[in-house]
């Protein structure tokens, strides 16, 4: 990466999902002093605030299958607009969630800029749920899916193209909990999959080699889709969906410090902070830890 601006994008989405409680992880990564950070490390930063994201209260829900999706598809469309234009200015867009159904509208912004991209998607789940497949009817399980170009065609068309990035380009980190037509589609679509259980075998550092070589190889970067659940509920257990046996705090920072490493990053989000659920809000500073990192933070 080499700008030496960020741009900081809220989303307090939790439609999504079930849970109130992620719709204040925007605040409070800024709480831990997101931007401060940032700038001590020297780079320019602008915080464009929070988007709007409606409350379940005024709402009603039309599809059981498939919670909220006008409005999730209206928040991502404009988070997808003010990622493309943070690039446009030449900007790292840093995006803050929320929960991970915003992927949808990030990567339509990363995607309309760079084209080919490759994606590290770092997550207990899989979030390759379709309306059919989906035992919750939460969007959030989807989102891995929709960019795939797989699912409901107003998440997928989204921008008017579609998929936003290729199968063969994508690895997910720190899977362990799958519903099986999930993993039906994962050997389907041959997407490699860095499950806990190869990470115990051979080591975060060897999943990071291997993986950052398959996304970035003919892609222009890479899109890092960072949910905090992914990390071991001791390390990160403000999070709305929590799964024994994830990464540590240190397996992850050495997986950001490689990507930053790496210099094939061009955008990021962290996703799925929840303070409600949280001590002392420990999960959201480990989210700042692990931004700190991918954008060169380094011990020495
Ligand atoms: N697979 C389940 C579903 O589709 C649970 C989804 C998980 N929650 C997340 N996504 N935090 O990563 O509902
Ligand atoms: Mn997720
Ligand atoms: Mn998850
Ligand atoms: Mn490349």
């Amino acid at each position: 990466m080499s700008q030496k601006k960020v741009t900081i994008i809220g989303v307090p989405m939790h439609l999504g999902q079930n849970r109130r409680g992620v719709d204040m992880g925007p605040s409070a990564i800024r709480y831990a002093k997101v931007r401060q950070r940032i700038e001590q490390l020297g780079f320019y930063v602008e915080d464009l605030g929070d988007i709007y994201v409606p409350s379940p209260e005024r709402l009603t829900i039309e599809n059981p299958k498939l919670k909220w999706l006008p409005q999730v598809k209206e928040v991502n469309e404009k988070l997808a607009d003010q990622v493309s234009k943070a690039i446009q200015q030449g900007s790292f867009p840093l995006v803050l969630g929320g929960d991970h159904s915003i992927a949808i509208g990030t990567l339509t912004g990363v995607t309309r800029q760079y084209q080919e991209v490759g994606l590290i998607w770092f997550d207990a789940h899989g979030d390759l749920n379709t309306e059919e497949s989906s035992p919750s009817g939460n969007i959030h399980g989807m989102s891995l899916a929709v960019s795939l170009g797989i699912g409901h065609s107003d998440l997928v068309n989204m921008g008017n193209f579609s998929p936003k990035i290729k199968p063969d380009r994508t690895v997910i980190v720190g899977a362990r909990d799958l519903d099986p037509p999930e993993k039906t589609r994962i050997h389907e679509l041959g997407i490699r999959v860095f499950t806990m259980h190869e990470i115990d075998r051979v080591g975060m550092a060897a999943v990071m080699e291997e993986a950052i070589q398959i996304a970035s190889q003919g892609t222009k970067g890479i899109h890092l889709s960072f949910d905090l659940d992914g990390l071991d509920p001791k390390d990160a257990p403000g999070v709305g969906t929590p799964v024994l046996g994830g990464t540590t705090y240190r397996e992850s920072q050495l997986a950001m410090e490689m990507l930053a490493e790496s210099k094939q990053l061009l955008s990021a989000e962290f996703v799925e902070v929840n303070p409600i659920l949280d001590q002392a809000n420990h999960t959201a500073k480990v989210a700042v830890e692990l931004i700190e990192s991918i954008l060169g933070k380094k011990i020495l």
